[in-house]
């Protein structure tokens, strides 16, 4: 993928939100508990290394990933020494690749041990138990017990950690939170001796839940500052910062009379003079087609989307008319005002976690601390 750098298009993401937002949850966070960073998927848009750098240097001891190659890039980029977990799938046939990394997998099928061909140093493995996401994961107390003997005979392994994912933990009711935690000590009961690492907690989970018998939380959406859910914004125990703004500039602007027409399908028609900007933004950058409707921001008042957007551009309509250049803020501050990732996700149907991860290669990131560049 290209990057955009000679276009007035960018993220700004501002490492310093992340720092706090890791800091504040080491505080409510056991001192015994460790915080391993998720920065899959480009972290969660975000990017990956310079979130994985601020994420060390705010204490965070490791990393999860989502696929091999995002735990690759991290060593290769010189984070050496941290555990690094990667949350997916890995085929047996990379195994040896992740060994000779010293990156941990997930071991989900205990019949998944005996395709891996061969290791010069083991293999670090976490035990995924399935306690109710229906998702990756070993179900039964047997499969348990049986990949625990698996691993325990075989010098190419060494079984690292045990872990569990909750599905509901970013609701109020915990009812099937409590199930889910319930068959997870139940299962971490029957392996002969524990691991290193235990561990349950997703944003939420870390966020609502007690971490005493637990050593990690795997921290991702709030780290980058969004709640894990709308439902729970009012019981989070710290405020967090939101760390992307999304932002660009008008190319061109323009006075439409009654009857002029705008985008594909002609779909919109001016009904009085009205001023627009075109923005050189689009789907391709991750501005879904969706988002139709919605309104950005100029000097903190509303621009209204026009007709359809566009793969690479897409056109609002402007309270006066304004000066070429000037900046239109689709996520993040504008003077009073404020987009947040979860407007935009209540006007798509989504979660805020697709907002941000949908923003494409395409749009360069800048790193900025406490607001400056
Ligand atoms: N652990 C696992 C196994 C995950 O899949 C995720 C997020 C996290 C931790 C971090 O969760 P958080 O961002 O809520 O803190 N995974 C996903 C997913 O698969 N779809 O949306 C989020």
């Amino acid at each position: 993928m290209v990057t955009g750098w000679h276009r007035d298009t960018w993220i700004e993401v501002d490492l310093a939100c992340i720092r706090t937002n890791i800091k504040n949850e080491q505080k409510i966070l056991p001192k015994t508990t460790d915080i391993w960073a998720v920065v899959k998927a480009n972290a969660y848009g975000h990017g990956m290394l310079e979130v994985a750098k601020a994420a060390k240097e705010a204490g965070a001891k490791g990393f999860c990933v989502a696929i091999l190659d995002e735990a690759l890039a991290l060593r290769a980029a010189g984070f050496s020494e941290e555990p690094i977990l990667v949350l997916g799938a890995v085929r047996a046939k990379d195994a040896s690749l992740a060994a000779e990394k010293r990156i941990s997998v997930t071991l989900f099928d205990p019949s998944w041990l005996e395709q891996v061909t061969e290791t010069d140093v083991p293999l670090r493995l976490h035990l995924k138990i399935d306690t109710g996401m229906g998702r990756l994961g070993v179900r039964s107390q047997e499969e348990i017990k049986q990949a625990a003997e698996k691993i325990a005979a075989d010098p190419r392994f060494e079984l690292e950690g045990v872990f569990t994912h909750f599905a509901t933990a970013d609701q109020k009711d915990t009812a099937y939170y409590d199930t889910q935690l319930q068959r997870f000590r139940e299962g971490v009961a029957c392996l002969p001796k524990k691991p290193a690492y235990i561990h349950v907690a997703n944003s939420a989970t870390s966020l609502l839940h007690d971490q005493a018998d637990f050593n990690v939380v795997r921290f991702g959406v709030s780290m980058y500052g969004m709640s894990p859910s709308d439902e729970i914004k009012d019981i989070l125990p710290f405020e967090l910062k939101p760390a992307l703004s999304l932002k660009t500039r008008m190319v061109q602007v323009k006075e439409l009379h009654p009857g002029d027409h705008v985008s594909y399908g002609a779909t919109y028609e001016a009904k009085a003079n009205e001023w627009v900007a075109t923005l050189p933004i689009g789907y391709a950058d991750g501005i879904i087609r969706h988002y139709s409707g919605f309104s950005f921001l100029v000097d903190g008042q509303k621009v209204p989307i026009v007709g359809r957007v566009c793969m690479d551009q897409l056109i609002v309509r402007l309270p006066r008319e304004y000066p070429v250049g000037t900046v239109v803020t689709l996520i993040g501050q504008s003077a009073e005002q404020a987009i947040l990732a979860d407007e935009i996700a209540r006007h798509l149907d989504t979660i805020n976690y697709e907002v941000t991860c949908l923003l494409s290669d395409r749009v360069p990131r800048i790193y900025k601390e406490n607001n400056h560049f």
